[in-house]
């Protein structure tokens, strides 16, 4: 998979992807990374990518001509490729999507700064909005490692064999089942002894039992307005039940 990530700061990129599985992504040729420094693509002397808002106000925007300028060149005509700009208006990211992302062959990806990008651009040159959480950063190079991060681990052989995506948080719709390892005891904090019994069928039912104790808990709205099969509605409400004896 090809991400192309367009940027003024291309050199921000330097570092986050060489660890872990970003790297082992990009030595095993899994997924490529190629930085596109957004001001190779002005006209100007000053290599200029933004100017004042029309209308007043604060701070500057992005100008349109280097953004498609960039994404033209980047793209090469080639057909139906996701350009995606990261900014608050965008959709929500989130597993679904990193799932859905980590489909496709290739992800354009387009870094905001300053207080945000010409109207036009969203409404003419990328296919996707995408926001990773309601906060204002200073620039889209974050959000975009995170997309980044997120969709490469869920290419098949991202993640070594000792890990699955199967498996993780989210996978099913739940948060994650609590871990424990070695010492079984630590300041009399002992790790639940179901978990060294070696009965593999009682682990895996003490593990969805807690997560779906957590997801209650914590993000019920994970569980809200889901379709949940007969099965998974009695394993809820057998947790409820627990929790209410517990409290
Ligand atoms: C952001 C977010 C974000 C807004 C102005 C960059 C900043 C500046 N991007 N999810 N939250 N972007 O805060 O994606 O241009």
């Amino acid at each position: 998979m090809i991400f192309d990530v367009i940027t003024i700061f291309p050199e921000f990129f330097n570092g986050p992807f060489d660890y872990g599985i970003m790297r082992r992504g990009r030595e095993n040729g899994l997924i490529e990374i190629r930085v596109h420094d957004l001001r190779d693509f002005t006209s100007d002397r000053h290599r200029t990518v933004d100017d004042r808002p029309f209308g007043g106000g604060a701070g500057m925007v992005m100008k349109p001509e280097p953004l498609f300028r960039a994404v033209e060149a980047v793209t090469n005509g080639e057909p139906d490729l996701s350009v995606l700009l990261l900014s608050p208006q965008g959709r929500l990211f989130d597993q679904p999507t990193a799932r859905e992302y980590a489909e496709k062959p290739r992800l354009v990806l387009i870094c905001g700064r300053y207080e945000g990008v010409d109207e036009r651009v969203a409404e003419n040159l990328i296919t996707d909005e995408v926001s990773i959480g309601d906060y204002v950063l200073s620039g889209g190079e974050i959000p975009a490692m995170v997309v980044v991060d997120a969709v490469t681990r869920l290419i098949p052989g991202a993640l070594g064999c000792e890990q699955s995506a199967e498996r993780e948080s989210f996978a099913g719709g739940l948060l994650d089942y609590p871990h424990y390892t070695r010492p079984a005891e630590y300041r009399g904090l002992k790790a639940p002894d179901v978990l060294m019994s070696g009965n593999h069928s009682e682990i895996e039912r003490w593990r969805r039992h807690k997560a779906i104790e957590k997801t209650l808990r914590r993000r019920p709205d994970l569980i809200r307005g889901r379709i949940l099969s007969d099965d998974e509605r009695r394993e809820i409400e057998d947790v409820l039940r627990t929790m209410m004896n517990d409290e």
